[in-house]
C-alpha cells in the first residue's frame, strides 16, 4: 500500500497528555500507520497528496465505557421520572435495568446489531475511532455471548475499533433474586469461561455498589477473570463509597469507573496501581447527581483521568462523547485540556492499548479527525454543533 500525505491543518497530538500544538503540520499515513509528521514544510514527498483544507488534526477519540448493545429503548421511564416517579419504584415495577435485561433477551441477534449500529454511528459521526462495549443486559450465559457476539459484529462492519469487557457480574437477574452468591458462580463458572474460550471478552468489569455486588463478590469475579488471563475493571463508587475501586486496584486494575464516592485515601491506591480514572459525566448528569467527584485530589495524585459516554439506556442515554468533555469541565472543574486527553491518550491507557491508540505520533494507529475549530479547547466548549470536517480511520477517509 502507497504512503499518503496528510497536509492543509494544524495538529494537536496529545503526546503526554498535552495538546502538543503544532501549527501548519503535515503527516504520512502507510498501512494504517502513522511514519511521519511534523510541519508541513519539512514533510517528505510521498506519491499520494491528501489537503484537508484547513481546520484541527486530534487523535480519533476513543470511548473507554459503553453500554450500547442492548435492546428496548426506556425514554418512557424518563418521561415518568421528569413527572416526579423515582428511579427505585420505576425498577420495582418491572422498569428500570430489568427492563432492559427482559427486551435484550428477547432480541435476535440481528436486531439487537440493528440497533446498536445506530448509536455507533452517532458517537462515530462526532469522532469516536475506537470504543469499547460492554455486554451485563444479558445476563446469563446465551445472552451474554449474543451482545458479545454483536459487539464484535459491530467492529468487524464499521470504521471503528471495538474492544469488549464482559460485565456478567451487573446486576442480579430475577430468577437469582435472594441468590447473589449462586448468580457469582454462574458468572465464574459458566459465563466467563464461555466467553474466554470463545474470544469475546478483552477484559472483565462489574458493578460494585448496594444495588448490585459487594467488594467480595467482584474480588471473586476478578480472582477467576485473572486467572483466565484477562484484565479488570470496575463500575466503583458510584452511589455510594464501597472502597470497590481500592479493590480493584489491588488487582492491578486497567480503570476504575464513575468514583463520586472516591475517598481520597483510595485515590492514593489507585495512583499506586497505575489503573487510570475513568469519569463519567452523563451519568452523573442524567442522575441529578450531586456527590462530585474527588478530581482536584486525582490530579494532586497523579492519576491519569479518561472521560467516556458511559452510553446506557437507563442512567446515560449519551451519543455524543464530545458533549461528555464540555460536561467534565463545566460540573467537575477539568480543564479542556485534561478533558481531551480524557477522551484519547487516557482513554486509550484505560484499555490497556496506549501503545496503538489515543495519540497521534509514529508507529501509532491512524485514526484521526480534522476538525472545523479554531482550536482544542472548542471541542470542550461547544455544546452540540457539527464540528466533525473529515474522520480518517486505519489511514482511509472514511
Ligand atoms: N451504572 C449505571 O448507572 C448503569 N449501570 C451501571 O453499572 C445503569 C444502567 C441502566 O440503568 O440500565
Ligand atoms: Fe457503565
Amino acid at each position: 500500500m502507497s504512503a499518503t500525505l496528510w497536509h492543509g491543518f494544524d495538529m494537536a497530538t496529545m503526546a503526554a497528555g498535552n495538546y502538543g500544538l503544532l501549527k501548519d503540520a503535515a503527516m504520512v499515513t502507510e498501512a494504517g500507520r502513522i511514519t511521519w509528521l511534523g510541519k508541513a514544510a519539512a514533510a517528505p514527498a510521498v506519491e499520494r497528496e491528501h489537503d484537508l483544507g484547513g481546520g484541527l488534526v486530534t487523535p480519533g477519540l476513543v470511548d473507554c465505557h459503553s453500554h450500547i448493545v442492548f435492546a428496548g429503548n426506556r425514554s418512557q421511564e424518563f418521561e415518568m421520572r421528569m413527572q416526579g416517579a423515582d428511579y427505585a419504584a420505576i425498577a420495582k415495577a418491572g422498569g428500570g435495568i430489568v427492563a432492559t435485561v427482559n427486551a435484550t433477551r428477547e432480541a435476535s441477534e440481528a436486531e439487537l446489531f440493528a440497533q446498536a449500529s445506530k448509536r455507533l454511528h452517532s458517537l462515530m459521526a462526532d469522532g469516536v475511532t475506537t470504543i469499547e462495549i460492554k455486554s451485563g443486559y444479558g445476563l446469563d450465559l446465551a445472552s451474554e455471548i449474543k451482545m458479545l457476539r454483536v459487539a464484535r459484529k459491530l467492529g468487524a462492519t464499521h470504521a471503528v475499533n471495538v474492544v469488549t469487557s464482559c460485565l456478567a457480574a451487573h446486576a442480579l437477574p430475577r430468577e437469582f433474586a435472594g441468590q447473589d452468591d449462586a448468580y457469582i458462580d454462574l458468572v465464574c463458572e459458566q459465563i466467563l469461561p464461555a466467553v474466554v474460550e470463545q474470544g469475546l471478552a478483552d477484559a472483565v468489569d462489574g458493578f460494585c455498589e448496594g444495588i448490585a455486588f459487594t467488594t467480595e463478590q467482584m474480588a471473586r469475579v476478578f480472582t477467576k477473570a485473572q486467572s483466565l488471563g484477562l484484565p479488570v475493571k470496575l463500575h466503583a463508587e458510584q452511589l455510594s463509597d464501597l472502597g470497590g475501586a481500592a479493590m480493584a486496584a489491588g488487582f492491578g486494575a486497567l480503570s476504575v469507573d464513575h468514583l463520586e464516592y472516591l475517598n481520597e485515601e483510595d485515590v492514593k491506591r489507585i495512583a499506586k496501581a497505575g489503573s487510570v480514572a475513568v469519569i463519567l459525566p452523563g451519568a452523573f448528569y442524567s442522575l441529578r447527581e450531586t456527590q462530585l467527584p474527588p478530581i482536584q485530589a486525582l490530579r494532586d495524585a497523579g492519576v491519569p483521568m479518561a472521560v467516556a459516554s458511559d452510553a446506557n439506556p437507563g442512567s446515560a442515554p449519551v451519543l455524543s462523547l464530545r458533549l461528555m468533555l464540555n460536561m467534565a469541565c463545566v460540573l467537575f472543574g477539568m480543564t479542556p485540556e485534561e478533558a481531551l486527553a480524557g477522551a484519547t491518550v487516557h482513554a486509550a491507557q484505560a484499555l490497556g492499548l496506549q501503545q496503538h491508540y489515543g495519540e497521534l505520533a509514529v508507529g501509532k494507529a491512524a485514526d484521526f479527525v480534522c476538525w472545523d475549530v479554531t482550536g482544542p479547547a472548542d471541542l470542550s466548549y461547544w455544546q452540540g454543533g457539527q464540528l466533525l470536517k473529515h474522520r480518517i480511520y486505519a489511514g482511509q477517509l472514511t
